[in-house]
């Protein structure tokens, strides 16, 4: 093997006989998600210019609309996997049902479907904070050639067959999963190449950082407010300390390399949690179990939660192993 760093585009293709009944359309469906990456982030790189450029709601210099970056990043990622063909079925946050492709068309043989998160975050664009994307695959359930039907989309996030990220932060990366461990690309914007920068990405088993939103404390279950008083309080040499950024991507991507824990717990004003279970918490809970992490509501793996919805929320504590194991074993012993 040669020392040379490898492109996105180069991993895909050597990895592509990894995965089972591999006919290539996986490959060419994570290649489009690359592609749109891209476009996205050259928008929201952009978002510090919206003095100059206008704001959303505004026209601009060319006469054209500007957008809210969370539309555009949703019309980008639809378009590009919409056209290119691949995907039989997406959904995503930004649209109240899901879209159905080529439905009309026997011929249309797509096994794939996606659910995605086009700009998670997106109360931090405003503020320069990063933001990011998430995405899940899964291969449809009803035959090929048939229209999707939401029964393809509400399978357990146990069945998923990739997951993966984009942060849109001081650099951009791609990192995902196909169930092979996880690796992370980094984004070379000179030349718009994705590097190979953190192969077989993994959590420390334990973990310092603890990331909550602690505004919601006095509404959290009492074994969420005692595990945060566990972090906090001086007994021995306890090594915790507190980093929120308030944006999924980032505080996931940060605890996955420094080790840490992220919990977004049901509350009085968020009864089932805030996050969603299929194209937040699920695509993350994968990859947290990938990387040797872990991910449950409290009490029991994310990945096994049975959906029932589109957009359902569910509680969420997912990081390094020994961190949530300690959060299960608060829940258990004091409960709501
Ligand atoms: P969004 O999908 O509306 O962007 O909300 C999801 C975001 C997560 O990225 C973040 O971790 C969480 O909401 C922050 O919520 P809060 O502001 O309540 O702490
Ligand atoms: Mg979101």
């Amino acid at each position: 093997m040669s020392n040379k760093i490898q492109t996105l585009g180069e991993f895909i293709i050597e990895n592509q006989d990894s995965f089972q009944f591999s006919s290539g359309e996986l490959s060419r469906l994570i290649n489009s998600i690359r592609l749109a990456a891209k476009v996205v982030n050259h928008e929201v790189n952009k978002a510090g210019l919206v003095d100059i450029l206008g704001a959303a709601g505004d026209t601009n210099i060319q006469g054209e609309d500007q957008q809210k970056l969370d539309v555009y990043a949703n019309e980008k990622f639809i378009q590009t996997l919409t056209k290119r063909n691949i995907v039989c079925g997406i959904a995503s946050e930004e649209e109240d049902s899901f879209i159905s492709i080529n439905s009309q068309d026997e011929n249309h043989q797509n096994k794939y479907v996606v659910l995605i998160d086009p700009l998670d975050g997106s109360s931090n664009i405003d503020v320069n904070v990063s933001v990011g994307t998430i995405f899940s695959i899964y291969r449809r359930v009803t035959p090929v050639g048939t229209p999707v039907q939401l029964k393809d989309f509400l399978q357990k996030g146990s069945e998923q067959v990739a997951a993966g990220y984009v942060v849109y932060g001081t650099s951009t990366m791609l990192v995902y999963t196909t169930g092979h461990g996880v690796n992370g690309f980094t984004l070379n914007p000179a030349i718009g190449t994705f590097y190979l920068s953190h192969p077989k990405m993994e959590f420390p088993e334990d973990g310092t950082m603890y990331s909550v939103n602690e505004g919601n404390y006095l509404d959290f279950p009492l074994g969420i407010k005692k595990y945060i008083k566990y972090c906090q309080e001086e007994e021995g040499d306890r090594p915790y300390t507190s980093r929120y950024i308030g944006s999924l991507v980032s505080d996931f991507h940060r605890n996955m390399i420094k080790g840490g824990i992220y919990m977004y717990p049901k509350g009085s004003r968020n009864p089932d949690g805030k996050l969603r279970l299929l194209y937040e918490c699920n695509p993350m809970a994968f990859i947290a179990e990938q990387a040797n992490g872990k991910s449950s509501d409290g009490y029991i793996r994310t990945m096994d939660v049975e959906p029932t919805e589109l957009h359902q929320r569910v509680p969420f504590v997912c990081g390094s192993k020994n961190m949530v194991n300690k959060v299960e074993e608060f829940m258990r012993k004091y409960g709501e």
